[in-house]
């Protein structure tokens, strides 16, 4: 049984996978009962009551990829923006990237890639993953600033037991997935009692290169490390909790990038206190977020042929945050606070005189503040919420050795001289009214939020493919006197169905002003232009204020046909437009959907799904999208609950073995893979995958 390949000869394999080892599961997209506005996704080795009920549930997702992104993209609305195994971003109603505020274990973050290598979910490998959380519709203010949605990623912690005296528990996981041969391992082990907490929180994972109908993907192996600790003590109903974790990510790879990453070693601390002050609520947080990372062009993929074009490049982004709020009755102010400081500079190996500042000590704080008034009327609930933020950027004159070229030399000095510190206030209003009960559940969302030019669409002034992770093959630079993006969106759905059938439609409209996007560099900027074609692109882009428009529906259907078998299903459908110009935005994912037929009982379950997407011939013509076919593939998945502490799962991603590529996935460039390169990267091919859960 051990040297089982599981997936590799398929449907009866998995069973056999299914009866002896496996594997994870992630259960399920179902609102939280508390809050009808809010999608959650549970994963394996839940402690609650609330979230065993949602377990027990057959509607569930299986997690086999090491990206929690991959997960969320499971979700009505969401999709995965794939540029590397550890790299994916998520996307919500066609927004991605910082656009959508995500936080780990309730801290946010910048990234420190200039190419978003580490977006927020990189720190959180799927075994150490309890739940995360997206909200339908535009975030409330109180989650801070950010143009859409929010996603939560909580990790695992052993919560407070019900007893006065310590007691051990622990819930680890571990899995196999035959496509990459990716192992993954991990947990949290610690004691509890009803006023203390602490655990020791950490995981491992490890993957080859993946399969695909047609040989090997080249350069997308990855390796993560993760370890920590959390601690928590109450009260009175106070509670001070306390997180440190750190992540080592080794080389892993980025074919729709230029580089790899080489590594990355990223410190956290979070200091929290939820509690009451003179009988009101009151939160307080303190967070750092350290980020070191080296990536290259020469070591995970063939190296460049001549020694002048290795490349390494160094960044760090720090950032440190505060938040306090205070609730007044139906009231709830608050103020946060944050300080980043980034920096990153391109260096060859082969030349030590080579060295650019591509973004010199940048510095960016942020000081906000909103209200948030609640309110609940005849069964309908409702609020809403005004912030405001004042933001300031900037960045130190750019640096550059002797052994860069003339040109690049005289950019830096042209830079210097326009360089200044940039600031912009902003402000956002949230409304939500929704209904909590009952068999028909309307919501809406009515909102205006912002989001201020990040440091790379700011002050990128090397032409170099930095992106942000757009992964278009563009050079790009910024420009320091762009404007936020301002977006007023109105999302509207209902909740139908409390009992065997639930339908959960929503639509939505994102008209938004000043969208950051890239146009081509006007002809005036000819050092820019010049310095572009030597590196291989001689139409660079420009982040510009634009306008746009994002629509479209989605939604997830859930029938439980007879007691043994139910049916789920999810679409989702977005449009993006430019307003100014006959164009479609980029990297949009095309109407895709989900469908699944689950036969079980109490203890276990088998799932056969088709999950497919249409073609996707909206692209963007100004970023040179290329388009993309439709495609359909197959899944199957198991899960057995052997008793309360121990639970098997496993399946068969992608049955039929088809070739397929979803239109979000990045394109290919690196040589010597069974991937052409300018070929979309590819989904996996027929995969098994099994995981082991043990709680107690
Ligand atoms: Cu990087």
């Amino acid at each position: 049984m051990k040297k089982l390949k599981c997936g590799s000869a398929l449907a009866l394999t998995v069973l056999l996978c299914g009866t002896a080892l496996v594997m994870p599961e992630v259960a399920l997209a179902q609102p939280e009962a508390a809050d009808p506005l809010t999608d959650t996704i549970i994963v394996t080795g839940q402690r609650t009551a609330v979230a065993l009920e949602q377990q027990a549930d057959p509607v569930a997702g299986h997690a086999t990829a090491a990206d929690a992104a991959a997960l969320v993209a499971q979700l009505p609305g969401a999709a995965l923006v794939n540029n590397g195994a550890l790299s994916g971003q998520v996307q919500y109603r066609g927004l991605f990237s910082e656009r959508l505020s995500v936080h780990v274990g309730g801290q946010d973050f910048q990234s420190g890639g200039p190419n978003a290598m580490d977006p927020p979910l990189h720190y959180v490998p799927v075994i150490l993953l309890d739940r995360i959380t997206v909200s339908r519709g535009a975030a409330p203010v109180s989650d801070g600033p950010g143009l859409g949605a929010a996603v939560n990623a909580r990790l695992k912690q052993v919560g407070y037991s019900d007893s006065a005296s310590m007691t051990p528990a622990l819930d680890l996981a571990a899995s196999y997935r035959s496509a990459d041969d990716g192992l993954a391992a991990g947990g949290v082990v610690g004691l509890a009692s009803d006023t203390y907490r602490v655990n020791a929180i950490a995981s491992w994972e490890e993957g080859d290169d993946y399969r695909f109908p047609g040989g090997k993907a080249g350069d997308t192996a990855y390796s993560r490390l993760v370890y920590g600790l959390s601690a928590g003590m109450r009260h009175a109903g106070n509670e001070l909790s306390l997180d440190l974790r750190r992540q080592e990510t080794g080389k892993s790879g980025n074919p729709p990038f230029p580089m790899d990453i080489d590594f990355f070693d990223t410190n956290f601390a979070r200091l929290g206190f939820d509690g009451s002050i003179a009988r009101h609520a009151v939160k307080l947080q303190l967070a750092y977020t350290g980020v070191r990372h080296a990536m290259d062009n020469y070591t995970s993929r063939p190296a460049p042929a001549m020694p002048a074009m290795f490349r390494r490049t160094d960044a760090s982004a720090d950032t440190m945050n505060g938040s306090a709020s205070i609730v007044f009755g139906a009231l709830q102010i608050g103020a946060d606070a944050s300080w980043v400081d980034h920096d990153v500079t391109i260096r060859n190996p082969n030349n030590a005189a080579f060295e650019i500042g591509a973004f010199e000590r940048v510095r960016q704080s942020r000081f906000g503040g909103f209200a948030q008034l609640s309110g609940e009327t005849g069964g309908w609930q409702g609020d809403l919420g005004v912030r405001l933020d004042r933001q300031r950027a900037s960045m130190a004159d750019p640096q550059v050795g002797s052994g860069v070229p003339a040109m690049v030399q005289a950019l830096a000095t042209a830079t210097a001289a326009g360089n200044r510190p940039r600031t912009d206030t902003t402000w956002d209003l949230v409304a939500r009214i929704w209904k909590q009960e009952g068999t028909v559940r309307p919501r809406l969302v009515l909102s205006r939020k912002t989001r201020v030019p990040n440091a790379i669409e700011r002050f990128g002034w090397l032409p170099v493919e930095a992106s942000g992770g757009l992964a278009d093959r563009n050079i790009y630079i910024g420009d320091q006197n762009l404007k936020p993006e301002v977006a007023w969106a109105a999302e509207a759905g209902v909740d139908l169905g409390e009992g065997a059938v639930t339908f959960r439609p929503s639509v939505f409209y994102r008209r938004i002003d000043d969208y950051i996007q890239g146009t081509p560099v006007p002809m005036s900027m000819m050092p820019q232009i010049m310095i572009a074609t030597m590196n291989g692109d001689s139409t660079p882009l420009i982040f510009s204020n634009i306008d746009a428009e994002l629509y479209g529906f989605d939604g997830d259907l859930a029938w439980q046909i007879v007691p043994a078998l139910r049916f789920d299903a999810t679409v989702s459908y977005v449009r993006g437009k430019r307003r100014d110009a006959p164009d479609n935005l980029y990297r949009i994912a095309p109407l895709n959907g989900r469908a699944s037929l689950t036969y079980g009982g109490e203890d276990w379950s088998v799932k056969a799904e088709a999950v497919g997407a249409a073609r996707q011939r909206k692209v963007s013509s100004f970023n040179e999208e290329p388009t993309s076919p439709g495609w359909v593939i197959a899944n199957l998945w198991a899960d057995w609950r052997i008793s309360p502490s121990l639970q098997i799962s496993g399946g068969v991603e992608n049955v039929f073995d088809r070739r397929y590529a979803d239109h979000l996935a990045g394109i290919n460039r690196v040589a010597n893979s069974d991937v052409a390169v300018g070929e979309r990267m590819p989904g996996v091919g027929r995969s098994g995958f099994i995981r082991i859960g043990v709680t107690y």
